[in-house]
């Protein structure tokens, strides 16, 4: 009993500095012969060259200074938080489609250092901000800078990708919002980033109702940002709505929603679009806050959250995909289960995918142009928001019943217990990117794995001989 169970330890320890390019297996999705470009081995393009390749001036350019600093959050509590140029939520990003963005980020006072990841946006590589796989984590006194095109119009954040357990929950944290060249239509642009501060609700950095000037009679596009670590029920009193987004990628054909609730999960966005009364105000609801929409001194009675939930699988209308999931080149699996074990010699009951705890997930192998679809399965006795890096997927199915609305298009897709989610996506950007869960204790306790594009390879190193603890 004693002997396999020391094996059993002793194989869990995790060295203290090791490559993500030796963590698990790989798995070739069946075509064979695919491997990560192993470290010491020739050739291969390293994460540092996959760059935006416009070396030109940026069209916006924000320099983000990161502290640790007490914060009285309006209408919440006081705490020890994490701030950009002194609030939390940081300044809004916001650029117009196609603008050149460029971010320094200068870590002023972030003990065990900060990175910025680009949460929905499908930047290059290098600019993924994961502390150990695309950067080393910025220590206090430095700086990084990030440079990506604003190609995808719609609504994404920012957040740190070191020490993101912590980092996250204590507000590092911003909107990014991208704007089509011809305007929003005449629509007043709101953005509601939704944050748990020493857990309570705020939304913009305000607890309680957070009044939104808007004339009667006006629409508004409301982006709702889901930056905590489990699902949020996001609804209208006083209105009907239309889901016209979600995780950045509008809506085909959406409809009007009465009685029903988004259920939003972690890390994912919705934007709604609101029309404001002749009288009074319209709300919308995240569950102990509110944005409340109309003239100055308007209100509205707050609703309960309804029961009944907008099912993206079906909502809105069917539209050509732009490729073809059907004859895919790669076929993975992702199954989320849960046993006793050991995980760097802790002993618990620990998360598994495919069968294996961390670091023992498998490496999911694509090549550039490949479609690849994904079944996801969780079985582990609690639900998870899963979120692939640097790609969109689209859900083909959930338990085997097929999508039939607009295109789902997400990068962070809630996996109930029991549930099963068929995805595609195309590999269109290449690099080495986290898949994981966006509950971001469960990825710090072993949730996660890595898709890679052949011969992608980096030097960045993990584990606690290094600067870097990406989760
Ligand atoms: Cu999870």
């Amino acid at each position: 009993m004693l002997l396999p169970l020391a094996w059993l330890w002793s194989a869990s320890l995790i060295p203290s500095s090791y490559s993500v390019l030796t963590m698990g297996p790989a798995d070739t999705g069946g075509v064979p012969g695919s491997h990560p470009h192993l470290p010491g081995a020739a050739g291969g393009r390293d994460v540092t060259t996959l760059v935006e390749p416009s070396r030109a001036a940026p069209d916006v350019e924000v320099t983000l200074t990161a502290r640790q600093q007490k914060v009285t959050v309006p209408g919440g509590p006081t705490l020890t938080a994490y701030t950009l140029n002194g609030t939390t939520p940081g300044p809004t990003i916001r650029a117009r489609e196609g603008d050149l963005v460029q971010v320094t980020l200068v870590n002023e006072s972030v003990p065990g250092g900060t990175t910025l990841h680009w949460h929905g946006i499908d930047v290059p590589n290098a600019e993924d901000g994961v502390a150990g796989v695309t950067q080393d984590a910025v220590p206090v006194g430095g700086r990084h800078v990030y440079r990506f095109r604003a190609t995808q119009v719609g609504t994404y954040w920012y957040h740190s990708h070191q020490i993101s357990h912590e980092q996250v929950v204590k507000g590092l944290l911003g909107a990014v919002v991208v704007t089509p060249r011809a305007g929003l239509g005449g629509d007043v642009d709101v953005v509601g980033l939704s944050h748990l501060y020493a857990g309570r609700r705020a939304v913009q950095g305000r607890g309680g109702d957070v009044p939104v000037e808007v004339v009667a009679g006006k629409w508004a596009r409301v982006r709702i940002i889901n930056t905590d670590n489990g699902i949020m029920p996001v609804w209208v009193s006083g209105a009907s709505y239309q889901v016209v987004a979600v995780d950045g990628t509008d809506v085909n054909g959406p409809t009007a929603v009465e009685g029903k609730k988004v259920a939003l999960a972690a890390g994912g966005r919705v934007d709604l679009r609101v029309q404001v009364p002749a009288t009074g105000a319209v709300r919308v609801e995240m569950g102990g806050a509110a944005l409340v929409l109309g003239p100055p001194g308007s209100s509205a009675p707050a609703t309960r959250a309804p029961t009944d939930v907008v099912d993206l699988l079906s909502y809105g209308t069917p539209q050509p995909l732009g490729f073809d999931p059907t004859k895919p080149d790669r076929r993975f699996t992702y199954s989320i289960g849960r046993r006793p074990g050991f995980v760097n010699g802790k002993p618990g009951v620990h998360w598994t995918v495919n069968g294996k705890m961390f670091p023992g997930a498998p490496m999911f192998m694509v090549a550039e142009g490949d479609v690849a679809v994904v079944r996801i399965d969780n079985h582990s006795g609690e639900t998870h928001p899963m979120h692939l890096h640097g790609h969109h997927v689209v859900v083909l199915a959930r338990d085997g019943v097929k999508a039939t609305g607009s295109p789902w298009w997400t990068d962070s897709l809630e996996v109930g217990n029991n549930q099963t989610m068929d995805v595609a996506f195309v590999a269109d950007n290449p690099g080495i990117w986290l898949d994981h869960c966006h509950n971001l204790p469960h990825a710090k306790e072993g949730l996660q794995a890595h898709l890679m594009y052949e011969g992608v390879t980096t030097t960045f190193k993990l584990g606690r001989d290094t600067p870097n603890s990406p989760e």
